[in-house]
């Protein structure tokens, strides 16, 4: 145990090492020509887009690629005052959960839908780490359009990773905990009796991409940390990394570092599925939310669910199986061809990759070295294909190209490997500045990488941009790999933590690209498809203004008979039928964000006045010469006043009075 723990701290202390010293050369890596291949020319498109995790910030962006240039910002799990995601009425509902409502979250892994194992431009999901959830963004609108909670789960970090044909998106639990509800108040201390692990799956439909909780799997308390599903071959299955097989609940720095192996968990979903039709699973009350966005009615909508079915994996033997892998494995990840499943250990310094083909004949002869937690455990060489040797220290993940190579990312010593899958030769390595955690090669986790590009995403910049105070822009770095080494041609900050990302060609997502929604087919239950339509109307304490948005003005533009403490909901429709050309909305005093409203959309600021007075609203959105000039005016009177409710443009409510 002495000398692991040597071996740990001497890794440590290889980080810091690392993190507070210039490595040599950081800006002759950069060769001649680099500038050529990355430069986009004004007016062109990238050739790639770029979906990269925002971490802590929640959100999702989008570069292109090979320029770098940011896209778009999408908010997922954090308010977003840009694009008043969170602030709206109609978008609140998409971040309740059974803790109520959570303005953020931790958003680490995003995943691209794919069909036959390859990206089809659909949909790219993105979990929530924190408060464990599941969200689907749209890509025709890169607008999040639905997110799941995930009930019995804690750190949802492991997620989410979707199946060839994203029949499932799952969700291994980072934290194991006791299950939800009654019996969950127990001792920390009783960590191996009573926390389970939980592995959700997610059903996505095929046309809607409507997403529901199909099962879980109960598994003994570990952490999951990464999953991949097999391809190919082994299609069916998916694979997760474990560790913490120590069980600690302490200290877990040094007490789950302990063992020289920990686990991947290779799972047969179809037998899966199998045992959930043959009824083999248990409904386990819970409670979760499912949020979903109608794009018809502009509105969001939240629905709490009750119960779960869990498959008991120690109950059903031949669903789960742990495969040993050293040490502490973070990245578990599966070839294009599905026979090669790489474990990377981040304490370790060997690859081990494992075959798929050994892994079934392993369990068809009960090659086993015992149980852990009633799951049987194979026998490490009865599934190993080769370890790669002394491939760098840290490795913590691994994309692969089209003709047979690896990459894999090396925190410990901040570079990317390439190697040969079948031979586990290193053929290449370069420095990344500084500490890579995950990489991407576009389309890198499919049958068909596209395979151009290897971008790593690091987790600090130090010296690599202009200095902005204390904290330094996070970045990507971009490696061309269509030779035989790999050429830095591109650095670019990115926005919070670029956790993961993936990439694919432009082309699968331009040609579904929304423009406009249409004013016909607006149903939203407060829309005003033009100004006639306008109006204000009193329930009780309740203003509802319907209110229009087109270039250049507002309406109505004169509100009066607004009373303090009144709930006044602004629901702006924007008129407009051109593509980018959305409008904003604010009022003086709302403690609240702004509206951002496209084309043909309805949306609802809320807002309760608490004083007297005149109270401009505007547009905030830049949308025209006379974009300064498009504003209007609230008249808020005391709470007993009786000054009539009217709304009015082109004319003041007095004027009106005068003419009766
Ligand atoms: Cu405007």
């Amino acid at each position: 145990m002495k000398l692991q723990s040597v071996f740990l701290y001497s890794l440590l202390g290889i980080t810091l090492v690392g993190t507070s010293c210039k490595p040599k050369g950081t800006s002759s890596a950069v060769t001649g020509g680099a500038a050529e291949k990355t430069y986009v020319p004004p007016g062109k498109y990238d050739e790639l887009y770029n979906f990269v995790s925002g971490g802590f910030s929640g959100q999702m962006s989008v570069y292109g690629l090979p320029s770098g240039r940011l896209l778009r910002v999408i908010p997922v799990f954090s308010v977003d005052p840009e694009k008043g995601w969170g602030y709206s009425e109609e978008t609140k509902p998409m971040l309740n959960t059974s803790h109520g409502f959570v303005p953020w979250d931790d958003l680490h892994h995003v995943e691209l839908s794919q069909t036959n194992g390859e990206v089809n431009g659909k949909w790219v999901f993105g979990n929530a780490n924190n408060t464990p959830r599941i969200a689907r963004i749209d890509l025709k609108t890169f607008r999040t359009a639905e997110i799941i909670e995930l009930p019995n789960s804690a750190g949802n970090h492991s997620s989410p990773y979707g199946t060839e044909n994203t029949e499932y998106v799952v969700a291994g639990t980072r934290f194991s905990v006791p299950a939800d509800g009654a019996g969950s108040d127990v001792p920390i201390s009783s960590y191996k009796e009573n926390f389970k692990g939980h592995i959700s799956f997610i059903s996505v439909d095929k046309e809607t991409g409507k997403m529901d909780l199909s099962f879980q799997i109960r598994t003994p308390g570990v952490n999951f940390d990464l999953a991949r599903c097999g391809k190919a071959k082994s299609h069916g299955w998916f694979f997760f990394s474990c560790y913490n097989t120590e069980q600690a609940n302490t200290l877990l720095e040094v007490n789950a570092s302990k063992n020289d192996k920990d686990f991947i968990m290779a799972v047969n979903w179809k037998k899966a599925e199998e045992y959930l039709k043959a009824g083999k699973g248990k409904k386990v009350p819970v409670k979760y939310a499912h949020n979903t966005y109608n794009e018809t009615t502009h509105t969001a909508t939240s629905e709490f669910k009750n119960e779960v079915i869990v498959l008991d994996a120690a109950e059903l033997k031949d669903i789960c199986y742990f495969i040993p892998c050293p040490k502490s494995p973070h990245g578990c990840d599966v070839n294009p061809t599905g026979e090669y499943i790489v474990g990377s250990g981040k304490l370790a310094a060997l690859l081990p990759v494992f075959s798929f083909d050994k892994i079934q004949t392993a369990i068809a002869e009960k090659q086993f070295e015992g149980e852990y937690g009633g799951i049987p455990v194979i026998k490490y060489e009865a599934a190993l294909h080769g370890e790669v040797q002394k491939p760098g220290l840290g490795p913590l993940h691994t994309e692969f190209d089209a003709n047979g190579f690896a990459y894999t990312s090396f925190f410990v010593s901040s570079e990317v490997v390439k190697w040969n899958v079948k031979e586990l030769k290193v053929v290449d390595r370069v420095p990344t500045y500084y500490s890579v955690g995950h990489l991407c090669v576009p389309g890198g986790n499919t049958r068909k990488p596209y395979g151009k590009y290897v971008i790593a995403y690091n987790k600090i910049t130090k010296d690599r941009y202009l200095p902005t105070g204390p904290e330094l822009s996070q970045s990507a770095q971009l490696f061309d790999i269509s030779g035989d080494k790999m050429q830095l041609i591109l650095d670019f900050p990115t926005i919070g933590e670029p956790h993961y990302a993936q990439a694919a060609p432009a082309e699968l997502f331009t040609k579904n690209q929304y423009k406009i929604y249409k004013i016909e087919e607006n149903k939203h239950p407060y829309v005003a498809k033009g100004e006639a339509e306008t109006k204000a109307v009193r329930e009780g304490n309740k203003v509802h203004i319907y209110l229009t948005t087109i270039r250049s003005h507002i309406a109505p533009d004169n509100i009066e008979g607004v009373k303090v403490g009144d709930e006044v909901y602004f629901h702006v429709t924007n008129l407009e039928q051109d593509w980018d050309i959305p409008h904003g909305f604010a009022i003086k005093g709302a403690n609240n964000g702004e509206l951002l409203i496209m084309p043909g959309e309805t949306t609802t600021l809320k807002w309760i006045p608490e004083k007297t007075g005149i109270f401009p609203m505007y547009c905030t959105d830049f949308c025209s010469a006379l974009h300064q000039e498009m504003q209007g005016y609230v008249r808020v009177s005391p709470a007993g006043s009786n000054v009539p409710l009217t709304a009015s443009i082109g004319k003041n409510a007095a004027d009106e009075k005068a003419q009766k």
